[in-house]
């Protein structure tokens, strides 16, 4: 896929935050023609192929943890590795600073940015997590991080764990909806809020989020999860923002008016998923804190990382 559709991030005149595009787009695909160990087939789709390709990660970024929920969720641990980046981003952006000599084992480069140059030169948009990564020719499959999670579900089923959640219902009418108002009014709603760059724009956001999230409050008013009884997409989508919500977004991107604490089934439902097996275990609150903290060094400039809030209330 070209880079035609794709568009860096940018701030419209209204002072509104506009995220960028997914420059790369391939899929691991279980249509693929290619044979394994080759590339793509003409339609960008690369064959599916246990312990071929390799999940990037931030643990501090929601999108990411999207995946690496997935992954684990799905018992795809084995079939799909993992690299983990620093939280802290400086000028050469996501580091593989956390392992031995800084060097990703199995990629072998020091900087996420090495494989979006190796797989497109001309690259200038923002180097993102998560990533899908070929470990044969060090290329990037996908940083199509909606896509991602969906290819976990439905190309990668032969190598599910038994017992394995299906995240994908069979009429997927619903979820898409939720999926998308969930996306612009909470998942970048809280990025609107924090990257506006005027007093209208950050207000727009702030009343849509608060308004979707009302909406979401009274939907879990009578069921455990968005869609019923049945953990699905949409509620790993939701998480992500929910588990950073009080410890960044409500200070940091200022979308204070209330708490997730103080919307009182949104906080037992994202508690609820919290303590579901391999949820708690994938937050990280002190990466969470640092990155964004640490990271947006123009909206918090004096570094500080706030110690609150006592992360035991997601246990109780
Ligand atoms: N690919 C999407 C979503 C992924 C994303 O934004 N990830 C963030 C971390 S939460 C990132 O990697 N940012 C790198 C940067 O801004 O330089 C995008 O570009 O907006």
């Amino acid at each position: 896929m070209g880079p035609a559709q794709f568009a860096t991030d940018a701030v419209a005149s209204s002072g509104e935050f506009k995220r960028q595009g997914n420059r790369f787009t391939d899929r691991v695909s279980r249509e693929s023609t290619s044979a394994p160990g080759e590339g793509p087939d003409e339609q960008g789709r690369w064959p599916v192929e246990p312990g071929r390709y390799r999940l990037v990660v931030s643990l501090a970024c929601p999108w990411a943890h999207r995946a690496f929920i997935v992954r684990r969720l799905l018992g795809l641990e084995d079939a799909i590795s993992l690299a983990i980046v620093d939280p802290i981003r400086d000028e050469s952006g996501w580091r593989f600073t956390l392992d031995p000599g800084g060097v990703d084992p199995v990629l072998g480069v020091r900087f996420l940015s090495e494989l979006y140059l190796a797989t497109d030169p001309q690259y200038e948009g923002r180097v993102t997590v998560p990533a899908i990564v070929d470990t044969v020719s060090g290329l990037v499959v996908s940083n199509d991080y909606p896509q991602i999670t969906l290819d976990l579900s439905t190309e990668w089923v032969d190598f599910h764990a038994d017992g394995a959640p299906e995240l994908i219902p069979a009429d997927r009418a619903e979820m898409d909806q939720l999926i998308e108002e969930i996306f612009t009014d909470v998942n970048n709603g809280v990025y609107r809020c924090g990257f506006a760059r005027s007093q209208e724009a950050y207000e727009a956001a702030y009343d849509a989020l608060f308004a979707r999230l009302d909406v979401l409050e009274e939907r879990l008013a009578d069921r455990d999860y968005l869609l019923g009884e049945q953990l699905s997409e949409v509620d790993i989508r939701l998480f992500t923002t929910l588990v950073r919500f009080d410890a960044v977004y409500h200070g940091h991107f200022k979308c204070n008016r209330n708490k997730l604490t103080e919307l009182p089934n949104l906080w037992a439902y994202a508690r609820r998923l919290y303590q579901l097996p391999n949820f708690g275990e994938t937050v990280d609150f002190d990466q969470i804190k640092r990155h964004y903290y640490l990271t947006h060094t123009e909206i918090n400039p004096n570094g500080l990382v706030p110690l609150g809030p006592d992360p035991s209330a997601w246990i109780r």
